[in-house]
């Protein structure tokens, strides 16, 4: 197939996957409460109130599928929702990590949760660790870049409220995180830059899921 017949194909997978249907399946506080390993997923990881929740609705062109908050730790379980009737993969939103506020008990159990499932998932495909392109890259998110790397579960950087900073600003950090993320073996090399207030970037980030479901 040329380049082009395969670009309009993945143009046109992604407008029937994401315009069809996509159902919220279960939420589990616990790894005892994840459903079977039976499709393949994509993950969306990321500092608390970096917009996890919110991309993954304008990702589904749906909004209030996933519940998201101004206030950070909003999402505290992980949350899978089927694409697809009958399903072909999943989308799994999860709790925020690095927020200060959470009671140290609750946040605890958040990081193991993600963690484990993280590390431990055989059906993971994907995961995509969110960004604030208002801030970059911080040390949590480069914890979760080495404990992705060393468990060889392959990530994308995607950034976040693209409409919030300058231009100018938006593209310091661009070129900062990508450079980083060029160090990282299990880091996809091209970073997404989205928002979900503009539906910047979005379709570019479903033909990336397409893709990475194969
Ligand atoms: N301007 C702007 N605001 C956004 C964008 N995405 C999310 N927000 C806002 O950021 C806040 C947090 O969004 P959520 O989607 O709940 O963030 P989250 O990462 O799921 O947060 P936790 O579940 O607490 O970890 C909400 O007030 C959103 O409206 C964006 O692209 N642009
Ligand atoms: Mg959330």
């Amino acid at each position: 197939m040329s380049e082009d017949a395969n670009e309009e194909t993945l143009a046109e997978v992604s407008r029937k996957t994401f315009s069809g249907p996509i159902a919220f399946l279960k939420s589990a506080p616990r790894l005892d409460f994840l459903p079977d390993p039976d499709l393949p997923e994509i993950a969306f990881a990321g500092r608390s109130n970096v917009g996890k929740s919110s991309l993954l609705n304008a990702l589904a062109n749906r909004n209030g599928l996933a519940r998201t908050s101004n206030t950070p730790g909003r999402t505290q379980e992980l949350n899978f929702f089927d694409v697809g009737d009958p399903p072909r993969f999943r989308l799994v939103d999860m709790p925020g990590y690095g927020f200060a506020k959470a009671p140290p008990e609750a946040a605890r159990k958040w990081r193991f949760l993600v963690n484990d499932f993280l590390r431990g998932r055989p059906s993971l495909r994907r995961t995509l660790v969110l960004v604030d392109a208002r801030h970059g890259l911080k040390d949590p998110d480069r914890e979760l870049m080495r404990m992705l790397d060393e468990a060889a579960v392959s990530y994308r950087l995607v950034l976040t409220k693209a409409d919030k900073p300058k231009a100018s600003d938006l593209a310091g950090t661009l070129d900062r995180t990508a450079a980083e993320a060029r160090k990282h073996v299990a880091a996809h090399p091209e970073i997404i830059t989205t928002s979900s207030e503009t539906g910047l970037g979005v379709e570019e980030l479903r033909r990336a899921v397409i893709e990475a479901i194969g």
